[in-house]
């Protein structure tokens, strides 16, 4: 009888690899493309594998300049929903939202998808007119929301103290069922997989330094550390560093870039059925299926590229998460990181042509892109395919800062800034 190893078995179920982590060819770049994109992230490896398979864009690459999906695709706290107030978001979100229902089969790849509910904590009059709002601002877009009184926010969420002797006590909540979380990293892993299956290379370790135009201004391809690669069109998807990388062809972008934290738990059995958000007292909270409490806190008040950020921070949202869930009190926490997050003057992502012919940039998701990963992919991969935006993408221009036409969606964020 043949016996087998728990590696050799861990090779078996895993394609040649004890490792939960899918493989890809780590490719080597080649000295030209149809397109490239830079960053590796679930924006930029999702619309590397969209233009692939909705738009057969197969001679493409992805430039990562780290490992793929360690900027902040693997560093956020998986909120996904899409209660956004206004209607150019709603679309948006909401086209992220149902391509999540499908997208582990979509791309063959577990992404752990969990609809569980966001629930959005009222703490004063003023939140809870403003999640009213929300509520029936989304039930007019056909996404769902609803308003619970404590009581009932309670029953979704056990843990939950709605004494009314905290200092901020709980006056209602708006209950997103469809919202939920996904595995973060998963989704990098599943996109590059798919795309990787196409023939899209993806290049790790492969900074972009500098981005090539010819005699009309229009793009010709860009500069590495691994050498330059010629592309007639571009697509930047570098969160956090969008400026610097949108500097190289003398572009401003009116970004700002901040730290943001979170933080995990000691991993205990499931407790915790649901995501709860509160920005007034400023916490938001799930669990993972691996059992830590998956806990985030707010930005920075000052910019920076680091991927720390202040103590008093997370403290500050322990702080808030014990008086909420006093039974978390004992519990230890386990390590805590940050990301960088490109913020815009009105919190909504720009997704657009930009003034160089054949360069196009998706940025500016905030605290919130997670979330947003599939749809925001899907109409990239459009508007760089098409070199016209995709109609849900179509407000979210650069022009717009010039303009006016802001899309103000700083409550929705339900981040504190
Ligand atoms: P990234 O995953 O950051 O990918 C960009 C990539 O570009 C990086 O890998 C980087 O290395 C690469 N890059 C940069 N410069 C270059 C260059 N010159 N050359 C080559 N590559 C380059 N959103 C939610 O919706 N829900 C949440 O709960 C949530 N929580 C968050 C919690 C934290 C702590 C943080 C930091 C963010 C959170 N977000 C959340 C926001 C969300 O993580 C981001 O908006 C989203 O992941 C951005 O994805 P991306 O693919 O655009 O960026
Ligand atoms: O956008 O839902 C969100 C979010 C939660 C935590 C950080 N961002």
């Amino acid at each position: 009888m043949q016996s087998f190893s728990i590696l050799s078995l861990l090779r078996r179920a895993f394609g040649g690899h004890a490792s939960w982590q899918p493989q890809w060819r780590d490719a080597a770049p080649k000295a030209a493309y149809d397109a490239v994109i830079i960053g590796g992230g679930g924006h930029g490896l999702g619309t590397a594998y969209y233009l692939a398979s909705e738009y057969g864009m197969r001679n493409i690459a992805v430039l990562e300049r780290g490992w793929i999906g360690g900027g902040n695709t693997g560093r956020n706290t998986t909120i996904i929903r899409s209660n956004y107030l206004f209607d150019e978001s709603a679309a948006l979100y909401d086209h992220a939202l149902k391509l999540w229902e499908g997208l582990s089969r979509t791309l063959n790849y577990n992404v752990m998808y969990s609809p569980r509910g966001v629930m959005m904590l009222a703490h004063n009059v003023h939140d809870v007119q403003v999640f009213k709002r929300h509520v029936h601002a989304n039930r007019a877009n056909g996404v769902d929301n609803e308003w619970l009184s404590a009581e009932q926010a309670r029953a979704f969420c056990p843990p939950l103290n709605i004494s009314p002797d905290l200092r901020y006590p709980v006056l209602g909540a708006a209950l997103q069922r469809r919202g939920g979380t996904a595995r973060h990293d998963a989704v990098a892993w599943g996109y590059a997989r798919a795309a990787d299956a196409l023939g899209v290379d993806i290049v790790q370790n492969c900074e972009v330094t500098g981005i090539d135009r010819g005699p009309d201004g229009a793009v010709t391809g860009v500069q590495t550390t691994r050498g330059a690669i010629r592309a007639p069109k571009v697509g930047i998807v570098a969160a956090g560093h969008t400026s610097v990388v949108m500097g190289m062809a003398g572009l401003r972008v009116p970004l700002e870039s901040f730290p943001l934290q979170a933080l995990v738990s000691e991993p205990v059995k499931p407790v915790f059925p649901c995501v709860v958000m509160s920005n007034t007292v400023h916490a938001y909270i799930s669990q993972s299926d691996k059992g830590e409490l998956v806990i985030g806190a707010g930005t920075d008040a000052f910019v920076s590229y680091s991927q720390r950020g202040g103590l008093h921070i997370p403290a500050h949202t322990l702080d808030a998460i014990c008086e909420l869930f006093p039974m978390f009190r004992r519990m230890r926490m386990l390590r805590n990181w940050g990301g960088i997050v490109d913020t815009t003057p009105d919190r909504s992502p720009i997704i657009a042509k930009t003034p160089v012919p054949g360069l196009y940039v998706n940025c500016g998701w905030g605290t919130g892109g997670f979330k947003a990963t599939p749809g925001s992919a899907h109409v990239f991969a459009h508007t760089m395919a098409q070199d016209a935006p995709h109609p849900i993408n179509a407000p979210f221009t650069l022009e717009r800062f010039r303009d006016g036409q802001m899309i103000d969606e700083a409550a929705a964020a339900a981040v504190a800034h």
